[in-house]
């Protein structure tokens, strides 16, 4: 656990502005000495000291390095509570220059700021109630967001969907556990304060649209990863050349020698709706019909196992044939050893061939797989296979991407919980007719579905929990 969350009176400082040299660079710091601290490296151009300045200001200035080394910066006020943090914040702007940031940095911290952990900033703005926990986990995602689906996923995640809907849920519950209660407590009396059909009816619904999140929405831990596209085939197929040929490098070794491959060769591609990791392995040589003895003997063994496991493990699999080299041969001998998949057939080599020969190949082996014929000196089809991955990988539509809605492994959980506690309760109303008469069981499921909700939106959060989630930021987020 973090030793942030203990220590609120602290004034703390970072960098946020992105690692590296650019245009701007940013230090922030935040907490009751802010403004003092902040005072203590920069100067007003209008003589007043920062200290005098009301919150939302922008003043022009000097960044002191050293008491006699200054730069042009502007500093920006925030009073708590107006501000991310609900603490005093000042930023302060100046140029992109990591020395410079550090002598600042370095200035403050012996002035008695203490350096900020990983999602600090953001830790200050929940505990302060200025976002619920669901709305943090939104930020760690777009910090990690590496494919514009998963960005749109975390937007909405931030803005607030998963909170608006599971609260919506929970209310719901809400209500039903009042009437429920009534019932325990004026169970004497004759009047009725819900059927058993109402109940049946609320957690019925409540529980599909629990099942509906748990099972459609992917998972922020997975898409924090790239998805994989592994080029596939026989050895001297053209797999490493397609492979420089689509990212427009030369990382990937190719030779005519077969089996010049032999670790596996990865490389980000952009395509369109985001960003995929292609893989390179050895070409696939071990004999479909080889006994474990004989694949082990292979001299590629290795090599050989490691294209199988990668092959298992990636999104989609693009099956390089040579076009000059018996291609619906080779495709048939592949079939047997190729996993299920997404997947299409890059038919490589396209200049060596004539322009007829290859169309009439490349119809006999469309199918499932979609064909596209290529070639890495002319570039024919390379564009076009970009394209295919990125349909395949990240779907067709903007539009349903930015319905996606991700759910990090403990929101899965909790909601998880949330629904298992209404099936009991739903069996309960289903296999008891007189359910009414047990009324403080069916309590109990409710208000157990409740509190994982709560969970959810961070209401009941533990420190462990806290620290998890935290632990995902960047410093000076
Ligand atoms: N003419 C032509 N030769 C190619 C093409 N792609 C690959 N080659 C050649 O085929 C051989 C094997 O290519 P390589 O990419 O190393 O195959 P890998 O074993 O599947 O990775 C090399 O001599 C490449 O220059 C292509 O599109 N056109
Ligand atoms: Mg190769």
């Amino acid at each position: 656990m973090c030793a942030m969350f203990h220590q609120l009176d602290d004034t703390i400082v970072a960098v946020s502005s992105p690692a590296g040299t650019g245009v701007r660079g940013i230090i922030r710091l935040s907490g009751p000495g802010a403004f003092e601290l902040a005072a203590g490296v920069f100067t007003c151009d209008d003589g007043r000291s920062l200290t005098e300045l009301p919150g939302h200001r922008r003043v022009a200035g000097r960044l002191w390095m050293e008491p006699s080394a200054s730069l042009p910066a502007e500093a920006y006020t925030f009073r708590a509570p107006a501000s991310y943090t609900r603490q005093d914040v000042i930023e302060l702007h100046t140029l992109g220059s990591p020395a410079v940031l550090a002598a600042v940095l370095e200035r403050l911290t012996a002035a008695g700021a203490r350096p900020a952990e990983p999602g600090e900033f953001t830790a200050w703005a929940f505990f302060s109630g200025a976002m619920d926990l669901t709305r943090v986990e939104g930020v760690a995602a777009i910090i990690h967001a590496r494919n514009d689906s998963q960005l749109r996923a975390s937007e909405a995640l931030l803005h607030g969907r998963l909170s608006r809907r599971s609260n919506g849920l929970r209310e719901q519950l809400v209500d039903l556990l009042a009437l429920v209660e009534a019932e325990i407590d004026f169970s004497e009396e004759a009047v009725e304060f819900v059927t058993p059909q109402r109940v049946l009816d609320v957690v019925g619904s409540v529980s599909g649209e629990l099942a509906a999140l748990i099972h459609h929405a992917p998972s922020i831990e997975r898409l924090e990863t790239l998805p994989e596209v592994m080029l596939a085939g026989r050895p001297n197929a053209g797999k490493s050349t397609l492979m420089n040929a689509l990212t427009n490098m030369d990382r990937a070794i190719q030779s005519a020698m077969p089996g010049t491959t032999r670790d596996v060769l990865s490389a980000p591609l952009s395509v369109p709706g985001g960003e995929v990791m292609l893989l390179d392995a050895a070409g696939l040589d071990v004999g479909v019909g080889m006994s474990a003895d004989e694949a082990a003997g292979h001299p590629d063994a290795q090599a050989q196992a490691t294209a199988r496991r990668l092959m298992l493990r990636s999104n989609m699999l693009i099956l390089v044939v040579d076009a000059t080299d018996a291609p619906r041969e080779t495709l048939e001998w592949l079939r047997p050893i190729l996993p299920a998949r997404p997947m299409c057939t890059a038919l490589s080599k396209s200049d060596l061939v004539a322009s007829a020969d290859v169309d009439r190949l490349a119809a006999e082996l469309n199918g499932p797989a979609p064909v596209h014929v290529v070639s890495a000196v002319t570039g024919q089809g390379v564009a076009l296979l970009r394209e295919e991955i990125g349909r395949t990988v990240f779907g067709a539509g903007e539009a349903s991407a930015a319905e996606v809605l991700t759910l990090s492994d403990r929101q899965r959980q909790s909601l998880r919980t949330a629904y298992d506690a209404l099936c009991r309760a739903r069996r309960m109303c289903e296999e008891c007719p007189d359910v009414m008469n047990s009324v403080e069981l069916l309590a109990i499921e409710i208000r157990e579905s409740i509190n994982a909700l709560s969970l959810l939106v961070g209401e009941v959060a533990t420190e462990e929990l806290l620290g998890r989630i935290f632990s995902r930021f960047c410093i000076g987020k």
